[in-house]
């Protein structure tokens, strides 16, 4: 398990190193949960540039009612540490898609992003019923989506943590999502694959993987760190796959 970077002058935030372990051992409880073989050239990524050393650890799970499962931590330097982490549904499950981002930059931590996406017009009645219940902490520092962003629920959150007690807050925010995440995929019965509803959940799942595809931020990150064909190919094929055609 990941916890420091090679280089241990760039320790993990520790905010994100708690996320990875609430995300990690929520994950444990997945029912058959197995993980999944990485393209050895993506599994840990290092590149040095300009002295900074840059570090990528991924990790790629399947279990019932997911196509993956990618948790992935990245160590920019000393200037950028990211925390990314979605899961995917498999189509035939009615499944929402569960993602965070968090991002620690020199002056802490700039941006942290947790969502159940819908993959259809809206989120199942039963879904969106347990998320109103969570009991949502009023965040000092709420940030605005971006254009492409209209593939989150109403119930994102993006906010700028202002201190340690948001960001139990955040924490806490994340697990309950999980339990809802969890306990539904646990209880679900899956469609056939040629189910209508299967295809228009792929069709949504796909159009969230090309609407993430427009953030530039990551893109620019990766490529400034790497190269530009390198980003591209990072994105598309392991960060945000379309899913395989049911
Ligand atoms: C923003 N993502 C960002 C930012 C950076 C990255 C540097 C800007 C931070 C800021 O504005 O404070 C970088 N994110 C990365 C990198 C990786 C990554 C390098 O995941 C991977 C190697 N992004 C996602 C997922 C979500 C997401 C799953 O990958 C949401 C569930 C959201 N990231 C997201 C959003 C922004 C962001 C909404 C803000 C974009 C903006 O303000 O334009």
């Amino acid at each position: 398990m990941l916890h420091s970077s090679p280089n241990s002058e760039d320790p993990l935030h520790p905010f994100l190193a708690s996320i990875a372990d609430l995300v990690r051992h929520r994950r444990s409880e997945l029912l058959e949960l197995c993980s999944l073989d990485i393209d050895p050239e993506f599994e840990d990524i290092l590149s040095k540039l300009d002295g900074d050393d840059f570090y990528i650890h991924n990790e790629i799970f399947l279990a019932r009612g997911f196509r993956k499962l990618h948790l992935e931590i990245a160590i920019m330097g000393s200037n950028l540490q990211v925390f990314h982490c979605v899961f995917f549904p498999e189509p035939t499950f009615e499944l929402p898609i569960f993602g965070v981002d968090v991002v620690a930059g020199p002056s802490g931590i700039s941006a942290a992003i947790m969502d159940l996406s819908p993959v259809g017009k809206d989120l199942p009645s039963n879904i969106k019923n347990m998320l109103k219940k969570v009991s949502v902490p009023s965040f000092k520092q709420v940030r605005e989506l971006p254009a492409w962003g209209n593939i989150f629920s109403p119930f994102v959150h993006f906010i700028r943590p202002d201190g340690q007690e948001e960001e139990q807050q955040f924490l806490q925010l994340v697990d309950d999502y999980l339990t809802i995440l969890i306990t539904s995929s646990k209880s679900i019965k899956p469609d056939t694959p040629t189910d209508p509803s299967t295809i228009r959940r792929y069709c949504y799942q796909d159009r969230y993987c090309l609407q993430q595809k427009r953030n530039d931020k990551t893109r620019n990150v990766l490529a400034k760190a790497f190269t530009p064909q390198w980003a591209d190919r990072y994105i598309e094929s392991l960060l945000f796959d379309s899913p395989s055609i049911p």
